[in-house]
């Protein structure tokens, strides 16, 4: 490992415990919140600190990234505990000064926290920075050739149909170029544009990321559907790699997020962008399967698209619906509850 790394790790080792400390001796719950967000959020030091791992070798990579992964365990545990300490200390604090206020449940302090979505989002980034992935992300407003033409997608393939689409008409902005812009329907678009810039910048293969983000389609909002959700798309291309690794990673990514208990089967499917294609499927704690995303080996077309020699590179990917995955995780009922933001719903998180 290098020096950096070893370095890092120990920053985020003293981070820990100095985050620890603070943590329980927050004075309040608004004082808590503030060093959440110091410690935690995306402009956290940890949070700079995951976007750094992609200078570092794959050993550095591991290492730190499992180390973050750990670090944002505890700190979240530490908070958790403080957090119900200051709860029942208010609470009984309360009770005591106003004996006969009927109202003390209702009158609690109500302290913000992210969404869930938000939290599954950066609980898998954790998961797969542990894993050894580096983050990527690009436009939510896409070209038409990178969500579906360079994705192996020509124009008029009935496959589009996979995909309702919603179209921008930016005929009004100088500069566009008579380019056809859209909303990304999934994150896919990401794979491309990683690998084009690899090759620009002469930084890969080996390509190892993630790509979180928000996707948009016509659809009609059921207990399984939302307009706007959310997807998590993840790309490997090295020399050699085959099914068995993408089978292998999606098993041990279900592991790491949803424990033991739970395990992912694989169905034959269709996707232009992938050749073979599956459809990945997670079991639920009733016992029956929900699909939570897309898979397949990369199709020689698209690495092509990309500037990368099918004979010489391989590569496998998968986009996971993130809405599906909280759902699962926390065994709710119907996606659109995560949208109407009933405070008495986002409270139980
Ligand atoms: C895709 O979007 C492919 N890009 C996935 C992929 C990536 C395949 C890489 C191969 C290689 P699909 O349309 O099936 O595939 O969507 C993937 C997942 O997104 C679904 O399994 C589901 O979990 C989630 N999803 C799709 N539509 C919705 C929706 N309207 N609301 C919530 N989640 C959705």
């Amino acid at each position: 490992m290098s020096a950096d790394a070893v370095e890092l790790v120990a920053e985020i080792e003293e981070l820990v415990s100095g985050g620890t400390q603070a943590l329980a001796g927050a004075a309040d719950l608004d004082a808590l919140a503030a060093l959440d967000a110091d410690l935690l959020g995306r402009r956290s030091r940890l949070g700079l600190l995951k976007a750094s791992l992609r200078d570092l070798d794959d050993d550095g990579r591991r290492a730190v990234g499992a180390a973050l992964h750990e670090a944002r365990r505890s700190l979240e545990e530490a908070s958790a505990t403080r957090r119900e300490d200051l709860r029942s200390a208010a609470s009984a604090a309360r009770l005591a000064a106003e004996a006969l206020d009927l109202t003390e449940a209702s009158g609690r302090a109500r302290v913000g926290h992210a969404h869930p979505i938000t939290r599954t989002w950066e609980e898998l980034e954790d998961v797969f920075v542990g894993m050894g992935f580096t983050v990527a992300s690009g436009p939510e407003v896409e070209t038409d050739w990178f969500n579906f033409e360079a994705l192996n997608l020509p124009p008029s393939h009935p496959a589009r149909s996979m995909w309702d689409t919603l179209y921008l008409d930016a005929g009004q902005f100088e500069g566009v170029g008579g380019e056809q812009l859209l909303l990304r329907t999934h994150t896919s678009p990401v794979q491309v544009r990683t690998m084009l810039r690899a090759v620009e910048e002469g930084s890969g293969p080996p390509i190892y990321v993630v790509c979180p983000g928000r996707v948009y389609r016509r659809d009609t909002a059921d207990a399984t559907h939302l307009p706007v959700f959310h997807q998590i798309e993840l790309l490997v291309v090295d020399r050699s790699v085959s099914m068995a690794d993408l089978a292998g990673t999606i098993e041990t990514f279900t592991k790491a997020y949803f424990g033991r208990e739970l395990t992912s089967r694989l169905r034959p499917s269709y996707f232009p962008f992938t050749e073979p294609s599956a459809e990945v499927d997670i079991s639920q704690p009733d016992g029956t399967w929900l699909e939570v995303g897309g898979c397949g080996m990369v199709h020689p077309n698209v690495l092509r698209a990309c500037g990368l020699d099918p004979e010489e590179w391989s590569g496998f990917a998968f986009g996971f619906g993130i809405d599906r995955l909280t759902k699962i995780r926390h065994q709710v009922e119907d996606l659109r509850e995560f949208v109407t933001n009933d405070v008495r719903f986002l409270e139980q998180f």
